[in-house]
């Protein structure tokens, strides 16, 4: 990676462009750039040979001005204050773009989960719970599973906050298993909003899905749901990644045999569906019509961003391009469905989840599905009405012109204090 980008840096250049269309005062925006507030804490948990280690986690609270703070929990060596910081800020506007009524917030803790046995991973989340219990709750701040999280997490969690405030409270947290209260459609949820964002563009674009090229960079649970569900609209999945590396065949390949690969192997490199083995790199500029990051931030910079080739970007991950690298793409005219649209799909189901936890009361699948696309269609109307209006070049800064906007006039609808 030839550039150092700092992901809350990128966050508020992201704000910056989309300010200059808004009808919103310098002071307002400079409270929109920052987070309210941000717990940094140490948790020290025995490990399995009796030692004790300590582990820094986070919690950024970004804005709550049009509900509870929502957003997930990352265990990633790659954890730092100012990446929480970024991605509560994006949950923000993402929670803003597909108008669901809560705000955004981010957590994480620095750790490579491989390197640790379950039960010290239950050890450390339990500790985790204990630090979040006073600033979460279901009209407070709501977690959820992010990369390297789920629902085993997610259940712990909510476990240790219901025993210790003795209450039965699952909308708590969301990304649960099925039965502690989570959701049908919430584990694909994330990749579908990819697909379904992407089948938008192609559309808008006048442009055929239908027989289409698509690449995938990282084949976790985003990505390789999103390669199983734009093969079935149609598209032909010719590469995918993951941290081993990439896997290419121009005819294309079962994105659900390559993931089965996966699973039994560790990585998708070996498929045997594969004709040739490409690295991470060559799987982000391949010569194809839809391109989805679904790995972590910054995976594209200003000089790789020069030799992509896809028409379409749909990102499945968080921050995937660098502000250097959109500005390049913008250039060439690529279409950037931005992750806090393409990727909504996840919140919009825990938003979803909530609902049903409050309701004590469980949607069908089907039910899921047929209203995130109908949230996922109106977001992405509202990103092209915007986009026309303002004659943008740039996707990404309709999506925070509208998101911005409607913050900022929950802020302002509240008014202050005297
Ligand atoms: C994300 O969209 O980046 C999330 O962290 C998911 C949040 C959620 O499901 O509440």
């Amino acid at each position: 990676m030839s550039e150092d980008t700092n992901p809350f840096e990128s966050l508020q250049s992201q704000i910056d462009d989309a300010a200059a269309y808004l009808d919103v005062g310098d002071d307002i925006i400079e409270r929109l750039k920052h987070p309210e507030r941000v717990l940094e804490t140490n948790l020290t948990i025995e490990r399995d040979d009796g030692d004790l280690e300590r582990f820094k986690a986070f919690r950024s609270q970004f804005n709550g001005d049009r509900g509870p703070y929502k957003g997930g929990i990352r265990y990633h060596p790659q954890v730092s204050r100012d990446e929480v910081k970024a991605l509560s800020g994006w949950m923000t506007y993402k929670t803003a773009i597909v108008d669901i009524p809560l705000g955004g917030g981010k957590g994480g803790i620095v750790i490579d989960p491989d390197d640790y046995s379950e039960s010290e991973l239950e050890r450390l989340t339990r500790s985790f719970a204990r630090e979040l219990r006073p600033m979460i709750g279901e009209d407070r701040d709501v977690p959820a599973p992010d990369v390297n999280t789920g629902q085993r997490e997610m259940n712990w969690i909510k476990d240790t906050y219901e025993t210790l405030e003795n209450t039965t409270e699952p909308g708590v947290i969301t990304g649960k298993a099925l039965d502690s209260g989570g959701s049908e459609g919430r584990v694909e949820a994330t990749g579908r909003s990819t697909v379904l964002a992407a089948r938008e563009a192609f559309d808008y674009l006048d442009k055929d899905l239908e027989g289409a090229t698509v690449a995938v960079q990282g084949y976790g649970n985003a990505g390789w749901i999103a390669a199983k569900l734009i093969d079935e609209m149609g598209a032909t999945v010719v590469a995918a990644s993951d941290s081993s590396g990439g896997i290419y065949n121009p005819d294309g390949f079962d994105p659900v045999a390559a993931k089965d690969h996966k699973n039994e192997t560790g990585s998708v490199v070996g498929f045997e569906g594969s004709e040739e083995t490409v690295t991470n790199a060559d799987v982000l500029t391949l010569d194809v019509d839809l391109l989805i990051p679904a790995a972590l931030e910054n995976a594209i910079d200003a000089d790789l961003a020069e030799e992509v080739k896809a028409d379409v970007i749909s990102e499945a991950a968080n921050g995937p391009l660098t502000p250097n690298a959109d500005a390049v793409l913008e250039e060439k005219d690529v279409f950037v469905v931005p992750d806090i649209l393409a990727n909504a799909g996840g919140v919009t189901v825990s938003y979803f989840e909530w609902v049903q936890n409050r309701q004590r009361f469980s949607w069908s699948e089907e039910r899921v599905n047929e209203e995130l696309e109908g949230v996922i269609v109106d977001a992405f109307d509202a990103l092209v009405d915007t986009y026309e209006e303002h004659d943008l070049e740039n996707p990404r800064t309709a999506a925070y012109v509208v998101a911005i906007q409607r913050v900022a006039d929950a802020f302002e609808e509240a008014g202050s204090w005297p």
